[in-house]
């Protein structure tokens, strides 16, 4: 089984405050938009609960975790380690909980998205972005879009995230241009034409 009930217990016994909130928020929407685009609820609900696992660590303890498993930061992450959650989350995913491949990718991939999400990555980045406690300019609009096509939700998420970033004059790591390069390659788009 990927995640019994005890399992479930044990895993949300470490996250706190909102990110325990968060985490659960993040599991009912995942779970939701599995069942809507035919994906497994357990592994997108399994994946959810696990990926911000390490999101309260510090910037040197991202860092040590990286080190313990194999994890190479790149400039971005060096200088943003905060980032690196989603790997090292990963990384106990698999080493501490015996997880399978398809959901560590996702729960690596889940700050930055990729290229080439699988359905069970783009689930959970939207899943992470709509969730029910979020309450953000614009999260209306992703909900609205993710009734439809998870596709042109994923890239109205990766604008909105592109725009705050430079809005906000940050580095923009590799993986988030690839995974809005990857959209517009495909030719989705979210405006009306
Ligand atoms: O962990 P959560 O807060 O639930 O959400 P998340 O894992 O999606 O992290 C969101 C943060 O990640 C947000 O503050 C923006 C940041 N982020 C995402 N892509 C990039 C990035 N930060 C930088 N500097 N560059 C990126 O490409
Ligand atoms: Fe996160
Ligand atoms: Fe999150």
């Amino acid at each position: 089984m990927l995640c019994n009930d005890e399992m479930r217990k044990g895993i949300l016994s470490r996250l706190r405050g909102y990110r325990y909130e968060h985490s659960l928020g993040v599991e009912r929407a995942a779970r939701r938009l599995a069942e809507q685009y035919g994906e497994d609820p357990d592994r997108a609900g399994t994946a959810a609960i696990l990926h911000d696992i390490t999101k309260h660590l510090s910037p040197q303890e991202q860092l040590n975790l990286c080190e313990k498993y194999g994890i190479i930061p790149c400039a971005v992450e060096k200088s943003e380690p905060k980032m690196l959650h989603g790997k090292t989350a990963a990384a106990i995913a698999r080493a501490e909980y015996g997880m399978p491949e398809e959901i560590c990718q996702a729960i690596a991939c889940h700050t930055t998205g990729r290229n080439r999400m699988t359905l069970l990555d783009k689930i959970l980045y939207l899943a992470d972005y709509i969730e029910e406690t979020r309450d953000f300019p614009g999260v209306d609009q992703a909900r609205e879009l993710a009734k439809t096509s998870i596709d042109r939700a994923l890239l109205y998420c990766y604008d909105q995230t592109l725009i705050e970033l430079v809005t906000r004059g940050k580095l923009i790591h590799s993986d988030t241009i690839a995974a809005y390069n990857d959209m517009i390659r495909q030719g989705i788009r979210w405006r009306e034409a």
